[in-house]
């Protein structure tokens, strides 16, 4: 019998799937080397896995531009392969979930390779086309994320096709149900093949307005972009008509209708700086939408403080509550959390019990078990082309893409015997290997095996509903509920001691980084500097 809430309140450990364990030293990891690690994804704790895409793909986008759903990049090896890795996965009681990017293909997809030959062809409205204005210029505002317009001009059809990415990622047409039709079968593909779940990427670009009507700009209250506006403008304009569309549902309700017979879980990636919260609650609103939201809220620039974590909590209990966000501090688009965040180890630490404690999934970026830092890559070495278009003002996403660090004494920390990695390998991060840390019992690795085990211990800090998320100073607390036990959460985001009155009830502490706490007496309690106090209530 199937558990068919196993994503309620799941670990979810992220691999990118180049960067993880390259089995045949090549300099790019692949899915046989994923097989030889599942043991140590296991020892973590965490429920399950979302290993970024793996499918046939040019690279323009490091797998993000897909030019076939249904087989595997001979970079990443062979169908086989991916066998071994379900097969593996599932022996050390660990669910698959796979990143389906359906709003976009590759410009060597064949369906596009088709679709830009001509405007009268079987396949000629499965992109997004349209005719130029009177000038010649393309048909409205719409920017690409990664730069520019986000239409690109085509000589053979002699007209526009949209692309939200790189200009190789021509946008698909969702108002094509042949479309919906072919992307559904996807999910299908993979579903028959054993995976338990996806992660969807860029879920809300999916339905572009039908109209095409231009975007207005952004109120200027409302602009918080860390690319300047003369530099890439997207930030800068509300994005109303160029995605997200209410045609989206529809959508995702079909898909949700193909992953039930399965108990296949889903979290979509809501990338919208302005609305991301609004628009999980739409996602996740009912049984026949999706499970969860992947939450861009702890991504951001700096850390979070205690305040943030009470507005953000208190937005998704207004507009989500339904719905089930899925927490990140780190992935393989942003810049490493220990760089970003000005903690010492401890606020690392205190922070990932924090994810642990609070309501809803949580995804953690390989590499984050370690504390591994951005890593420094030399503008020689940059692949992203989203980092070689704005370096310097944005310097990309190959900072906390480069190779996982499994030993000390590997010249390329035990992820390639080949002499040049795809990503150089950062020294600086050698002394951090699994390995190392492994042999410390003090070591942040170990850190993570326990806050994980802990949430594991008490379904309450996995599945419980909570009493809303409150902010005291520096202080986060909050009560989580489940089968009739309370937990109370106590967190200090600082590095000063912080005093807290407690809630009404007798406390049992249990055991996690409380260094010195006492169980409260009295009606007060004292957290030392990034301590945290976690009890169940009697
Ligand atoms: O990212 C979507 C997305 O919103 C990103 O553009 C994000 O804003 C940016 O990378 C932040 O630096 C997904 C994938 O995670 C990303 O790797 C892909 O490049 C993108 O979709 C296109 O498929």
């Amino acid at each position: 019998e199937k558990d068919k809430d196993w994503w309620r309140g799941a670990v979810i450990y992220q691999i990118y799937p180049r960067s993880y364990q390259d089995s045949d030293g090549d300099g790019i990891g692949d899915l046989a080397g994923i097989v030889q690690r599942i043991p140590y994804i296991a020892s973590l704790g965490v429920d399950a896995i979302w290993i970024s895409p793996f499918f046939t793909s040019p690279m323009k986008d490091f797998g993000y531009d897909v030019s076939n759903y249904c087989d595997v990049d001979p970079m990443f090896g062979s169908m086989g392969d991916f066998n071994a890795v379900v097969l593996a996965a599932h022996q050390h009681g660990l669910k698959i979930m796979i990143d389906l990017v359906l709003s976009h293909t590759s410009d060597q997809h064949p369906w596009f390779q088709q679709s830009r030959v001509s405007r009268d062809n079987d396949k000629s409205d499965w992109y997004v086309w349209a005719d130029p204005k009177e000038d010649g210029t393309p048909p409205n505002n719409w920017l690409s994320i990664f730069g520019g317009s986000g239409w690109q001009w085509s000589g053979e059809r002699e007209q526009y096709f949209l692309h939200n990415f790189l200009s190789s990622q021509p946008d698909l047409n969702f108002h094509e149900p042949v479309v919906q039709t072919a992307l559904l079968d996807v999910a299908g593909f993979w579903l028959d093949r054993g995976v338990d779940g996806f992660r969807l990427d860029t879920i809300n670009f999916y339905v572009h307005d039908k109209q095409l009507r231009s975007n207005p700009p952004l109120p200027r209250e409302q602009r918080n972009s860390t690319i300047a506006p003369s530099v890439n403008p997207y930030n800068h304009q509300l994005h109303l008509y160029s995605k997200n569309q209410p045609e989206n549902l529809d959508f995702l309700r079909k898909l949700r209708g193909v992953m039930e017979p399965y108990n296949a879980a889903a979290v979509g990636e809501v990338g919208d700086a302005q609305r991301g919260i609004e628009i999980m609650g739409e996602y996740t609103a009912g049984d026949d939408l999706m499970q969860m939201c992947y939450a861009f809220e702890f991504l951001a620039n700096v850390r979070p403080t205690a305040a943030d974590i009470e507005t953000v909590m208190a937005r998704v209990d207004k507009h989500a509550s339904d719905g089930w966000a899925c927490w990140a501090f780190s992935n393989h688009d942003v810049k490493r959390h220990a760089t970003r965040w000005d903690v010492p180890d401890a606020g690392l630490r205190l922070m990932t019990t924090l994810m642990m404690c609070l309501r809803g999934s949580a995804c953690i970026y390989q590499g984050e078990e370690l504390g591994l830092q951005e890593a420094d890559v030399a503008f020689r070495d940059l692949q992203d082309p989203y980092g070689i278009e704005f370096w310097p003002e944005f310097k990309g996403r190959d900072g906390c893409r480069t190779p996982m660090v499994w030993e000390a004494s590997n010249a390329n920390g035990g992820f390639s015997t080949a002499e040049k990695p795809w990503l150089p390998f950062s020294h600086e991060h050698a002394q951090m290997c699994v390995a190392v840390q492994e042999e410390n019992p003090d070591a942040l690795i170990h850190h993570y095996r326990r806050a994980i085990a802990l949430r594991r211990a008490h379904p309450g800090l996995a599945k419980g509903d909570h009493d809303g998320v409150k902010a005291s100073g520096n202080v986060v607390h909050f009560t989580r509920t489940h089968d009739g036990v309370d937990i109370f959460c106590a967190f200090n985001l600082g590095d000063k001691p912080a005093v807290l009155a407690m809630p009404d009830g007798i406390f049992t502490a249990i055991a996690l980084n409380l260094g010195g706490v006492d169980t409260p007496r009295g009606d007060t309690l004292i957290l030392g500097p990034w301590q945290a106090y976690i009890a169940t209530a009697a």
